[in-house]
């Protein structure tokens, strides 16, 4: 028999059947994920397994671990969490394929396995709309264990003999190579059309969205922003500009899969303690009322000093404390009941604001359009909040779409539940924009440049600083308004050699941005931002 541990083309049959197990295992992985994608860009694309799995992971990760991630992998921090999700899946794959052809229940059983950590991690997602969001997982695990119970048994069923009745069945190679092929054939191109289908129902899935967001006007604002005055532009090569475009606009968000929601269908509900009269609006109601315009810097509390999350827009919305007011909420200082404006978003994100400061004057919008056009999906559509000297995380809600007031006692949203802190007004920071670190500027006139915001305070005096020398003040660019940055400028007469550049700023209430450095954890980095550059 040849069954002989020891028989030469017996080893080398064993080993090759590991590896085609294992290709079965690849193969069967990504039948599993072709045939859940396709499914839940039917069902719901967020309910996804890798969409799922890699939410589940977001929310437990350390605020520690999630900074890092930032500063380390920047908005593409998602695509590498994805890219790791799917290599750990490859990894178990190749080792499950492995193993099959020896147990090849357990092989398929294991495929199954996976399809229920997906499926657990979608309905336990804040945004699932119920035990339909396991059917991706589920459906895709069936698929793809299938896949993996078919293709091994191609690998330990003895090839059919081409002899005539009563022939001999013979292992011979020991396996239906030919029936592998044709299975395993098949099975990637069932998984490539069940892939292809699946980006078909995605995009059309959001074809209602687009086609909404096309479709609105903005109209004129009642209340347009005021002119930016001239001088407000430095003219410094190297200098962000004044207003930041959408599409450099930084992005900090949770969602794996950007929420496109119609417009026509989306409404938003404002509820809670203190609401007297409870309040549902759609897009259009919300367009009919009087629009205000007004230029915002956003900044994320995750910034490092130095860092390039804070940006400038001209934002079109509607003042949310009068919506608030004609709910019936008065803020705290009034007698109000809540302290605490708890926003959802249709991703189930949460971000708390103080009441008091959403109804103190500043312009906390609703806000609809962003630099002259509808919010583009990525920051929001159809509405988000903005709220002039908050970081994002405590007020810039986007894809909103329910407002309830609360307190800060009652309820801790997302990022407070994750070590951030509940009232996180923006720090006074600064941050010089050229000469980038590490220039080589020719010795001579340098321009260092930057930009310097304090939202809601204003921006008083920015001083530079070579190496250990005396603080100089830097040229401030005209003021727009105190809820938007300034730009500065310092003219350099520099030496050869290596020099450190930092700057500081003060803000119209007389502080002086700290010198001393904490994490941006758990309500924003604060330090000084030093370039150091060589002079030739
Ligand atoms: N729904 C939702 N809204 C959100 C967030 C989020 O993760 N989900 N992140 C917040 C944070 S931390 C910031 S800094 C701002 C960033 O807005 P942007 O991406 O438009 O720049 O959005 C805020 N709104
Ligand atoms: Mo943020």
């Amino acid at each position: 028999m040849s069954d002989d541990e020891n028989d030469p083309r017996d080893r080398r049959h064993r080993r090759a059947r590991v590896w085609l197990g294992a290709l079965s295992g690849v193969l069967a992985g990504c039948a599993a994920l072709a045939v859940a994608e396709a499914v839940s860009a039917a069902v719901r694309p967020q309910a996804g397994p890798v969409v799922a799995v890699g939410g589940a992971a977001i929310d437990r990760t350390p605020a520690a671990v999630k900074d890092w991630a930032i500063r380390n992998f920047g908005t593409a921090d998602k695509l590498v969490l994805q890219a790791g999700i799917l290599l750990v899946l490859a990894l178990f794959a190749l080792a499950l394929g492995a193993l099959a052809p020896r147990f090849r229940r357990t092989g398929a059983a294991g495929v199954l396995v996976f399809g229920c950590v997906g499926a657990s991690a979608a309905v336990s997602r804040p945004d699932a709309s119920g035990p339909v969001d396991a059917v991706p997982s589920v459906v895709g695990a069936v698929a793809g264990a299938a896949v993996l119970y078919v293709l091994v048994g191609r690998l330990t069923r003895p090839a059919r003999r081409a002899g005539g009745p009563g022939g001999a069945e013979g292992p011979a190679e020991g396996w239906d190579r030919r029936g592998f092929v044709l299975a395993a054939g098949a099975a990637a191109v069932a998984s490539a059309g069940a892939g292809a289908l699946g980006r078909v129902l995605n995009r059309s899935s959001a074809d209602d969205a687009i086609a909404s967001r096309a479709r609105v006007v903005l109209p004129a604002p009642g209340s347009p922003a005021s002119a930016v005055p001239r001088g407000t532009q430095l003219r410094i090569p190297g200098v962000s500009p004044f207003l930041t475009p959408n599409r450099s606009f930084y992005r900090v968000d949770t969602a794996l899969v950007v929420p496109r929601i119609d417009a026509t269908t989306w409404r938003l509900r404002i509820h809670g303690q203190g609401v007297t009269r409870p309040l549902t609006l759609s897009y259009d109601a919300l367009l009919r009322r009087e629009l205000v315009e007004r230029d915002i810097t956003l900044t994320c509390v995750s910034n490092e000093v130095g860092g390039p999350y804070v940006g400038t827009a001209r934002w079109i919305g509607v003042r949310l404390a009068d919506l608030l007011a004609e709910c019936g909420v008065r803020p705290p200082s009034e007698g109000g009941p809540a302290d605490q404006l708890v926003a959802r978003s249709v991703d189930g994100m949460t971000l708390g604001s103080p009441v008091e400061e959403l109804m103190d004057g500043r312009d906390a919008l609703l806000a609809l359009g962003m630099n002259g056009e509808p919010l583009p999906f990525d920051h929001g559509f159809p509405v988000r909040m903005v709220v002039p000297g908050l970081y994002g995380y405590v007020s810039a809600c986007k894809w909103i779409r329910d407002i309830e007031l609360t307190t800060f006692d009652a309820y801790d949203p997302y990022w407070v539940q994750r070590d951030w802190a509940r009232r996180a007004p923006v720090k006074t920071q600064s941050r010089i924009d050229t000469p980038k670190p590490f220039a080589r500027p020719r010795a001579g006139t340098v321009m260092v440049a930057g930009v310097a915001w304090a939202q809601h305070r204003g921006i008083d005096r920015v001083e530079v600083r070579v190496d250990d020398g005396p603080w100089r003040e830097a040229r401030l660019a005209a003021e727009h308004t105190r809820d938007t940055w300034r730009q500065w400028s310092y003219a350099w007469q520099a030496a050869k050699g290596g020099h450190t550049l930092t700057v500081r700023a003060t803000d119209r209430t007389g502080a002086v941005q700290t010198e001393r450095r904490t994490r941006t954890v758990p309500d924003g980095a604060s330090g000084r931002h030093s370039v150091v550059v060589t002079v030739e």
